[in-house]
Order: C-alpha cells, then sequence, then structure tokens
C-alpha cells in the first residue's frame, strides 16, 4: 500500500513523515525534497501473538510512505490551478494531506478547501481530454467501452463541475472500474491530518472540528495530531518513549492511530499467521475469502486450498495456544466460503 503524503510548504510533511518513519530527515529547510520509506505497521496484536508463541521471526505488514513535495512551486498559492502536482500522485492508493494548524497564522479551512480545488481541477482536465478522446474512438469505431466510458466520464465531469470530489460522485462499482486506469486524485481516499500546536494536544476534537464538517464517511477522515512531539517520539527508544507518554498524559504515540485511519480508509484488515519459524500479519481488503487470503501467503495455498482453521485473536490472547483454543472449543475449521475476519489467526490447510 502506498500513501502520498501532500501539503503546502512547510506544513510539517517531512517531520510527519520522520514521525511514521522512525526516519530523521532534515525539517524546516525549505529544501522540498522528496522522501521514501516502507515502514512497519505497529500492531499489538500481533506483539503479543509473538510473546505468546515465541516464534523465530515476526513480520509485520508494511505500508510504503512517499512524502512528496507535491503542490510547492509555480507562483502564489492562493488559487486552485497555481500548485504543481507530481506525476508520483497518481500511483498512491491514498493520499494524507499535511494541513497547518500549528503555525500562529495558519489557515487550515482555507488551505483544505484550496487543496480540494486544487484535485478536482487536475481530474477535470484530465477528464476534459480523454472523453474527446475516447469520443472520438467510439466514434470511429462504434466500439460499446469507449461509449460506456465517455458516459461515466461525462457524468463525472458533472460532479467535478458542481466542485464535488469523484469520491462523491455517485458511481457502481463496474463504472468506478472502468475509469481506474485514469487514477483520478479526488477519488483517492484522502486522510488530512491536521498538525497542531504542543498546546493543543488534549484538544485533538475540538481542533478537528473546526475544520470538519467536511468528512466523508470511508472517503475523507480527519486526525489531529502535532507533527513535532509525535517525531520526538519516534525517535526514543522504547523505555523512554513510555516515561515521555506519561509526562504528556497520553496513551499511545498518535503514529498508530494514524496508521489505523489510513487502514480503515482502504477498507484493510490484518489476519495472522503463526508458527514457529514465523508469526506475521498479512494485510488484505475487508470481506476476503479464505482461499483469496490463502493466496497472500503463498498461491499454492489457493490453488490447493481445503480449508482454514480459525482462532479469534481474542481466544488466542485469552488461553495462549493453539493447542489450549482446541481444548477450549475455539478452534474453528472453515470452507472456501469463510470471509476473514480482522484479527483471525489462520492456519490454511491445502494440497496441491
Ligand atoms: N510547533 C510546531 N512546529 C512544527 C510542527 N510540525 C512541523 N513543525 C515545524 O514546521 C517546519 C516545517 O516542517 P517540515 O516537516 O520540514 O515541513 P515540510 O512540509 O516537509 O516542508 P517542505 O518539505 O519544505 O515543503 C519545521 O521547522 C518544523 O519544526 C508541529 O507540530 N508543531
Ligand atoms: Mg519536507
Amino acid at each position: 500500500m502506498k500513501i502520498g503524503i501532500i501539503g503546502l510548504p512547510q506544513s510539517g510533511k517531512t517531520t510527519i513523515f520522520n514521525a511514521a518513519a522512525g526516519k530523521s530527515e532534515a525539517v524546516g529547510d525549505y529544501s522540498k525534497a522528496s522522501h521514501r520509506a516502507i515502514i512497519k505497521v505497529p500492531d499489538r496484536r500481533l506483539d503479543r501473538l509473538a510473546e505468546l508463541a515465541q516464534p523465530k521471526k515476526v513480520t509485520h505488514a508494511e505500508i510504503d510512505y512517499l512524502d512528496i513535495s507535491a503542490f510547492s512551486g509555480k507562483g502564489k498559492e492562493t488559487d486552485a490551478g497555481t500548485l504543481e502536482i507530481p506525476d508520483d500522485l497518481h500511483y498512491a492508493d491514498e493520499l494524507m494531506l499535511i494541513l497547518d494548524c500549528f503555525s500562529p497564522t495558519c489557515s487550515p479551512e482555507h488551505n483544505f478547501r484550496l487543496f480540494m480545488e486544487e484535485m478536482i481541477l487536475a481530474d477535470q482536465i484530465v477528464i476534459e481530454r480523454n472523453i474527446e478522446k475516447r469520443s472520438r474512438t467510439a466514434q470511429l469505431t462504434g466500439d460499446k467501452i469507449a461509449q460506456n466510458e465517455v458516459k461515466i466520464l461525462q457524468k463525472c465531469l458533472a460532479a467535478l463541475e458542481e466542485s464535488l470530489p469523484l469520491s462523491r460522485a455517485d458511481m457502481a462499482e463496474d463504472e468506478a472500474e472502468l475509469i481506474r486506469k485514469y487514477s483520478f486524485l479526488s477519488i483517492k481516499p484522502l486522510l488530512v491530518v491536521l498538525n497542531i500546536a504542543e498546546d493543543d494536544i488534549g484538544k485533538e476534537n475540538a481542533c478537528i472540528e473546526r475544520v470538519g464538517g467536511m468528512s466523508i464517511p470511508g472517503m475523507v477522515e480527519f486526525l489531529a495530531i502535532c507533527g513535532k512531539v509525535e517525531m520526538e517520539l519516534a525517535a526514543l527508544d522504547a523505555e523512554d518513549r513510555g516515561a515521555f507518554l506519561d509526562d504528556l498524559g497520553i496513551e499511545s504515540p498518535a503514529m498508530e492511530r494514524l496508521v489505523q485511519k489510513s487502514y480503515e480508509l482502504l477498507g484493510l484488515i490484518s489476519f495472522f499467521t503463526v508458527g514457529p519459524p514465523e508469526a506475521r500479519a498479512w494485510t488484505i481488503k475487508e470481506g476476503t475469502k479464505a482461499p483469496r487470503a490463502a493466496g497472500h501467503v503463498h498461491s499454492d495455498m489457493e490453488r490447493g486450498f481445503i480449508r482454514a482453521e480459525v482462532i479469534t485473536f481474542e481466544d488466542f490472547d485469552k488461553y495462549g495456544s493453539t493447542h489450549a483454543c482446541k481444548e477450549a472449543g475455539k478452534y474453528h475449521v472453515e470452507g472456501k466460503d469463510y470471509i476473514v475476519q480482522d484479527g483471525d489467526v489462520v492456519l490454511f490447510r491445502f494440497n496441491v
């Protein structure tokens, strides 16, 4: 999963990238440099499973973070159309927009609107160009797919002209599928991160309300964190981190929530495999059936799928081992129609 971090210059993109990736790239230098890191997804459940099963190796799920010096550049950054959009952005599965809410003169509401307008405009340009191209193809060849595409693109254009992001356009799944290749920006799930001042820690909800009211469940979500403190936290070792968190009066680093939100936005869940060689977290789409999930582990497991043997994380946590779960009747045998649930500990039986 690739997440593109975007925002105006000096909004704290690299600070939050550092916090998420445990890196120490230079911040505040106006360098507009891009960075990339593959980070391990923190998961307390996997940590607990590893503690119980003592495997040789523990493998977390991963997220690819791209700190893109996006939208920085040409001219004054006040009107839509004045910002530059790098190509990298189109490859991201999800966008994370950082808004400066810490500096005395910040205007997050305005900047949020600016970015939405910017993405809508960018998509509009692509659509207008392609409606023309695809119409010509449709006319010349009578190609049904092209005709259909033109119809969908026109519907998208109508939404954009009403200043609606494509995530708000009323589209059926097969329609969305047909235009996926354009990788429009305003259709990507968007996590808006309010980068708040140290003094506003504890007042996250009030900050979100100020810019909120624009969230679209499952498509645009808001999260308030103090990037600076999170970056300092990420640089500490586990022991110091605990003490620092206590001082701040917070329970866990906000980065865990940030990753969690990213997952939720994409409709992703985790299941686990646990054995002596390895305990591992796997990322799948919500609603994935057992054979498909098995395919993530190994393609043979999908091909030769026989059954899935499942223990919920809660039961594994409670009883402590596969054996104890079996004794307690907490071991479930599931077939090919079973939909794997978040937190399932699974053993796939297969035969090829
Ligand atoms: N007080 C405060 N300052 C912050 C916070 N987050 C970032 N800053 C400061 O804001 C400045 C810019 O941070 P960067 O992370 O470099 O911002 P950026 O968006 O990567 O900047 P460019 O790459 O130049 O576009 C730095 O001086 C940071 O220390 C925060 O949560 N609180
Ligand atoms: Mg930067």
